[in-house]
Parts: C-alpha cells; sequence; structure tokens
C-alpha cells in the first residue's frame, strides 16, 4: 500500500497524527462537469447558464458564478437564446426535450457513468413491450441523479426502494419480470444487503453484477474504511446536500471511527472538535476540490505539530472527454 509522510515544522505545539484517505475529493465525473461550464464559459462568454449546482459543492458552484455561471433550478429561468448545462447527476428526459422546445442551447454535463445507468433503464423497459421489465431503483428519494434516472422512463416504470425493509415488502405485479438499478453513490455495504434482499425474493430479477454504484465512490469508501479504526476522529470534507460525502461520514463512523463529522470549508470546523483527539482522518468528497483539504492541513499546522501520513488504497485513472459539441 503506497503512503507518504510529511512532518510540519511546529515544534512546541501538541503533536496530532493526520490520516489522510486517498483517495479522496474529485472524481473523473465532476472534473469533466466543472470543464463543460468553464469551456461553454470560454468558448460563448457569459452568462452561461447552468440548471442545478453543477456538483454539490459550494465553493465550486461559487467560483464558477466569479467567472460568468448563473445557477438556476429549472430551465423557465433561463431566459431565451442562452446556453444552459444539465448537471452532473443527469436530468429527466423531460428537461432535454424542454430545452429543444425552446431553442435553448444546451450542454449536458451528466455524469458518463449516470448515462450509463439511464441506458440499463431503457434496456429492460425495453419500450413497454413484451420484454419489458418493470425497475426497482435503489436509491435516495428526491436526490436529482434519481429523479433523472427514474425520469428516462414513463411514470410507473419505476419503484423506488429506499432501504432494506422496502426490499423486504415491495410487492411487484409480475416477479418474474423485474430488474434492478442503483443510484450511483450510495452506500457499498447497505447496497449489497438491499440487492441479496431483492435476488432473495426474486431470484429471477435482473441487474448489473453488484450494483451500478461507481468506481469513484467504491474507492473512497473503501479508503475511508480502512483508516478509521486507527481514528479518534475523522473529517468529511464536503456538502451536506453531497449523498456522496454524506455516506462517506457514515461509512467512517460504522468503521470504527468514535465520530466523523461532515464539514463544507475550514470555516465550519469547531476547534472544540479536535479535543483529545491524537489521530485525525481526512477525506473528501467526490464534489471536494483538494484545495479545501489543503485549507484545513495548514490551519491545523498553525495549532499542532502535524504528522501526516496518506494511505492510498487504489490509483485512480479515470477521466472522461467532453461532450460532442466541446470536444
Ligand atoms: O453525491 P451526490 O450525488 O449528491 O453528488 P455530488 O456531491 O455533486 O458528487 C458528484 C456526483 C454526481 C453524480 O454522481
Ligand atoms: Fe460519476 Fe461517480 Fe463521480 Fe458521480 S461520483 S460524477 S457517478 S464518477
Amino acid at each position: 500500500m503506497p503512503s507518504q509522510n510529511l512532518e510540519s515544522s511546529a515544534t512546541d505545539s501538541r503533536a496530532l497524527k493526520v490520516l489522510l484517505a486517498g483517495p479522496r475529493g474529485f472524481c473523473a465525473g465532476v472534473d469533466r462537469a466543472i470543464r463543460v461550464v468553464e469551456e461553454a464559459l470560454r468558448r460563448y462568454g457569459a452568462p452561461v447558464y447552468v440548471r442545478h449546482e453543477i456538483v454539490h459543492n459550494r465553493t465550486v458552484v461559487e467560483d464558477l458564478e466569479k467567472q460568468g455561471a448563473i445557477f438556476v433550478e429549472e430551465l423557465d429561468e433561463v431566459p431565451q437564446d442562452a446556453h444552459v448545462v444539465f448537471s452532473a447527476h443527469g436530468v429527466p428526459k423531460t428537461v432535454p426535450l424542454e430545452a429543444e422546445r425552446r431553442n435553448l442551447l444546451y450542454l449536458d454535463a451528466t455524469c458518463p457513468l449516470v448515462s450509463k445507468v439511464h441506458r440499463e433503464a431503457e434496456r429492460h423497459f425495453a419500450n413497454g413491450g413484451e420484454n419489458s421489465r418493470h425497475i426497482l431503483m435503489i436509491g435516495h428519494a428526491g436526490h436529482p441523479e434519481v429523479v433523472g434516472t427514474m425520469g428516462q422512463l414513463p411514470a410507473g416504470a419505476v419503484t423506488l426502494i429506499k432501504d432494506a425493509d422496502e426490499a423486504r415488502t415491495v410487492q411487484p405485479e409480475n416477479p418474474a419480470r423485474l430488474a434492478f438499478i442503483t443510484q450511483t453513490t450510495l452506500s457499498v455495504d447497505d447496497t449489497a444487503e438491499i440487492v441479496a434482499i431483492l435476488r432473495d425474493r426474486f431470484p429471477q430479477i435482473e441487474g448489473p453484477k453488484r450494483e451500478d454504484i461507481c468506481y469513484a465512490t467504491t474507492n473512497r469508501q473503501e479508503a475511508v474504511k480502512r483508516i478509521a479504526p486507527e481514528c479518534d476522529l475523522v473529517l468529511v470534507i464536503g456538502s451536506p446536500n453531497s449523498s456522496n460525502s454524506q455516506r462517506l461520514r457514515e461509512v467512517a463512523e460504522r468503521s470504527g471511527a468514535p465520530k466523523a463529522l461532515l464539514i463544507p470549508k475550514l470555516e465550519n470546523l469547531e476547534w472544540d472538535a479536535l479535543d483529545g483527539v491524537n489521530v485525525l482522518g481526512i477525506t473528501a468528497g467526490a464534489s471536494a476540490p483538494e484545495t479545501l483539504v489543503q485549507e484545513i492541513i495548514e490551519a491545523l499546522s498553525d495549532r499542532f505539530s502535524l504528522n501526516i501520513e496518506e494511505r492510498i488504497v487504489k490509483e485512480e485513472h479515470v477521466t472522461f472527454s467532453l461532450p460532442a459539441p466541446l470536444g
């Protein structure tokens, strides 16, 4: 397992060991989504409208706003003839249709790994013909990715399964013709339990080998699992509306950290939280920039004598090219 040791220069302050989880922070889908907005601004000039936060991170959003992006929740807030970008989480089919109807120039920053789940859903639905399967989607109610994925198909084609209890009690019309899909940013362990229940109750259910959780979600959870048992506290850098960041906080506590806190950035850190902490774990959600992690480490080094060790459980080399009009 590759690791890295860095010593801070502070000498007379209290010692603090920092375990940095790797991988952490930006994934390939987030990196691509941000590049879509930046490239659109470069090519077409400001303003460029973005439907929903491009990724769930205020720092990213505010930085793009400074460059001329305008964030809205719905297309009816976008003026005629404007350029509009759809966020990394994906959109229901009605959104591009509405953009076309209004002749808006749109760019789709949906992560290719979310689009892959959209195509899976369409394949199972098979145009509603005789090969059609009813789809159970494992995910969180109201999350934009879930709204986008369920919105690939007509109402009633997909049933949302929010937890193990719903997997145990769902009563599909035809148990022999079922399929399941999942949100990409779920807890790997919770989802495995839900999938096992569904496979047990409905042996003919079709689906991916395990689930649709993406490589980045899987690797970040694995990395925080490895450091959590050694930590007195784990800080997860990420926004409260970021599903994958919330899951990292839960995974840290379930894997042996006595406490884990989700904080958007340095100014949200209450220093009392570090009282009695000798080993501090740090990770970051897939939408949190590494600058936010480094800001925290910098502030820690002013107060403590730091011994920083990075524990990298997996190297990532995934990159996605920009969508056709920008590529
Ligand atoms: O984790 P979330 O789906 O809430 O989204 P973000 O925090 O924006 O992270 C990027 C993932 C987007 C799609 O999977
Ligand atoms: Fe894509 Fe996974 Fe990143 Fe979501 S978390 S944007 S699915 S790579």
